[in-house]
């Protein structure tokens, strides 16, 4: 795209249309501002045949941030490729992918099709990997473990089919570690669940804690996106949520405030989506109108560093304010939800 299509895409929000006579407010301050240099990383940038960079978990290890995304082969399927920073947004990625199909049962089994959506969770001076392994026999969550992103080990699958978008809570709960995890129901819209564990295999105490509401901007689907942040205020869970139209579905991020002791209480959803398909790499690509989160980071200055995925296709980053996304959950929340 060129530099010029480029300024009009940035410029589109800031356009007021005045009808005569009236005075319309500015469009208020976004609470995701976008990084001017997106997108932040695309197939270019990969040493090795691929199609798509998406789907990114992204940490801070030694003062560097890691990135693992997901890639489409030509053949459909997908890998987790491994990318390095110093400043969070300009990536290099290492020559060869970090995580492949294993070869080994019973991961071979289960990863026959590919593996995708890592989210890294920092846990007891290592790092947690929970991933999608695709296979004849539907989608589970696998988890594997690296201490300093060089080897990876896979420690178990933890889930049955049909589950995705599992993120491990970063410090253990009440003596338990803790996830939010999406299971697949033909009965009710995909929901947001959580799961207690004394060992990180076995999963369980599951509970409802999050819906789609009924005509809203979530009502298809909602999944959980970064691993959840820890503030002051409660654990902050940057989600998906899909809204179905004539002309497919439109993925955004929303973001909810639990509670820090007891996370299946849920404070507070914002009634409004923070992030929406606006640029052109995330209207337009492999799968179109799609932003996507695996990954967020809690900078020291209060700015939460989010990280998506454009349209299925490119790596895409932003910027917002903890404190304006907890505000945004305490004090414009959305109807409650049926959740028991
Ligand atoms: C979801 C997952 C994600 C993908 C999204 C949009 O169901 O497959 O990996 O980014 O759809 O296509």
């Amino acid at each position: 795209m060129s530099r010029c299509m480029k300024k009009f895409w940035q410029n589109v929000d800031a356009k007021i249309i005045e009808p005569r006579g009236m005075t319309v407010a500015g469009p208020s301050r976004p609470i995701v501002r976008r990084y001017e240099g997106n997108p932040i990383l695309t197939k270019n940038d990969v040493p090795y045949p691929v199609e798509t960079v998406h789907n990114a978990g992204v940490v801070r290890h030694e003062g560097r941030y890691i990135m693992l995304f997901r890639s489409h082969l030509r053949n459909g399927r997908s890998v987790i490729g491994l990318a390095e920073s110093d400043d969070g947004f300009h990536f290099r990625v290492r020559p060869e992918p970090f995580i492949t199909p294993d070869k080994e049962k019973p991961f071979a089994v289960y990863e026959e099709f590919g593996v995708e959506d890592p989210r890294i969770c920092p846990l007891d001076g290592a790092y947690l990997i929970t991933y999608s392994a695709y296979s004849r026999h539907g989608v589970r969550i696998a988890l594997a473990r690296t201490m300093d992103f060089t080897r990876v080990d896979r420690l178990s699958l933890i889930t049955q089919a049909d589950h995705r978008n599992v993120v491990i809570f970063p410090e253990k709960i009440a003596g338990r570690y803790a996830r939010l995890d999406r299971p697949h129901s033909e009965i009710s819209p995909w929901s947001i669940w959580i799961s207690y564990s004394q060992d990180l295999i076995h999963w369980g105490d599951s509970e409802v804690v999050m819906k789609p509401l009924p005509y809203h901007w979530d009502e298809m689907k909602i999944g959980p996106g970064a691993t959840p942040i820890k503030t002051e205020k409660g654990w902050l869970n940057i989600f998906h949520g899909a809204f179905k139209t004539m002309d497919g579905a439109i993925y955004r991020l929303g973001v909810a405030l639990h509670d820090i002791d007891e996370p299946a209480q849920v404070l507070g959803v914002a009634d409004e989506w923070i992030l929406q398909p606006e640029d052109p790499w995330e209207m337009t690509g492999y799968v179109h109108n799609v932003v996507f989160t695996c990954g967020a980071v809690a900078e020291d200055d209060g700015l939460l560093r989010i990280y998506w995925g454009g349209a299925d296709t490119v790596m895409c980053a932003g910027t917002g304010r903890i404190d304006d996304l907890i505000d945004l959950c305490l004090s414009k929340p959305r109807p409650a939800a049926d959740v028991p």
